[in-house]
């Protein structure tokens, strides 16, 4: 079965429960071409230089704070119950992935990037440069038009593409909670000559990740919060220009200070504006790195 037909297949909850939207992630993730083919050329020097001090950090934490083998158990059948779960990709990408994307963009002078999550998905329905994300009759939530302009680091407007995804007013994903429609709150918006682009959609809630499978169970046990402050996924590309992925958030969300998956750069943070019927409007735009030869 594929995601989508395993959530349609689902009805007896009401809430994107840990397994249904864990076992949604892992699927996603393995749909698309596999991850290992990116790294066939790796030399075993470097894999044996990662997780020598991957494994070499694991071993200095366990003498410095003496942990126990009720400790090393407990760990043991809580690794087992993520994959169990599904939960990798929301583990992974919550406590693991800013910092890879860090890494992988601090040589760029446009745009600040964020995280991807477990929930994109490629292959939103196009709407044009101006249009409205693909939504319900009924979607709650204020309404939000955002105009901008996709350029690259020297001004240049670039035709191009917005990919943007973002949860419902419930704080709900498509394809990942039951019970939406299956583009809900996702689209594909492509720019003409100009590079730009206007965008009618709603404002997301803040997000609050599953607390009944195991990341859960770790983020109880340690007495931390589950919250992700409310904000909207895009991807932004242009031919010959680097993949633009982040994510934007709104003023005031208590979450922007303290995000679990630390991924709020003051970037990244809008600036909406009252707009007529009490929606909002904002403008935003996207500067995009020119490819670098052999990166
Ligand atoms: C999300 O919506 C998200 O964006 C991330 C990074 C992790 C979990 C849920
Ligand atoms: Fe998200």
């Amino acid at each position: 079965m594929t995601t989508i037909e395993r959530i349609e297949h689902r009805s007896d909850t009401q809430t994107a429960s840990a397994a249904a939207s864990g076992a949604s992630a892992t699927e996603r993730f393995h749909a698309d071409k596999s991850p290992y083919d990116a790294v066939r050329d790796t030399p075993a020097e470097r894999v044996d230089l990662l997780a020598r001090e991957v494994l070499s950090a694991v071993h200095d934490t366990i003498r410095r704070h003496r942990v126990t083998y009720d400790e090393y158990n407990a760990l043991k059948a809580w690794l087992i119950d993520v994959g169990n779960d599904g939960e990798w990709p929301l583990f992974l990408d919550v406590w693991v992935e800013h910092v890879v994307e860090e890494v992988a963009t601090d040589h760029r002078s446009g745009n600040k990037g964020s995280i991807e999550g477990p929930y994109y998905v490629p292959g939103s329905p196009e709407r044009g440069a101006r249009g409205t994300i693909p939504m319900r009759d009924n979607e709650q939530g204020t309404p939000l038009v955002w105009e901008g302009r996709i350029t690259a680091t020297d001004g240049t407007p670039l035709p191009g593409k917005v990919e943007l995804w973002h949860a419902d007013a419930d704080g709900f994903y498509s394809q990942f909670a039951p019970n939406l429609p299956e583009w809900n709150l996702r689209g594909t918006f492509t720019t003409g000559d100009d590079g730009e682009f206007e965008i009618r959609t709603i404002m997301p809630a803040p997000y609050q990740i599953p607390t009944d499978g195991s990341c859960g169970k770790l983020i109880a046990a340690a007495g931390w919060h589950a919250w992700r402050p409310a904000h909207l996924h895009v991807k932004v590309s242009a031919p010959g220009y680097e993949l633009l992925t982040a994510q934007l958030y709104f003023p005031g969300d208590p979450h922007n200070e303290d995000d679990i998956a630390a991924a709020v750069k003051p970037e990244l943070i809008l600036d909406p504006q009252p707009h007529t019927g009490g929606a909002r409007r904002v403008i935003y735009n996207f500067v995009l790195d020119p490819e670098r030869a052999g990166a």
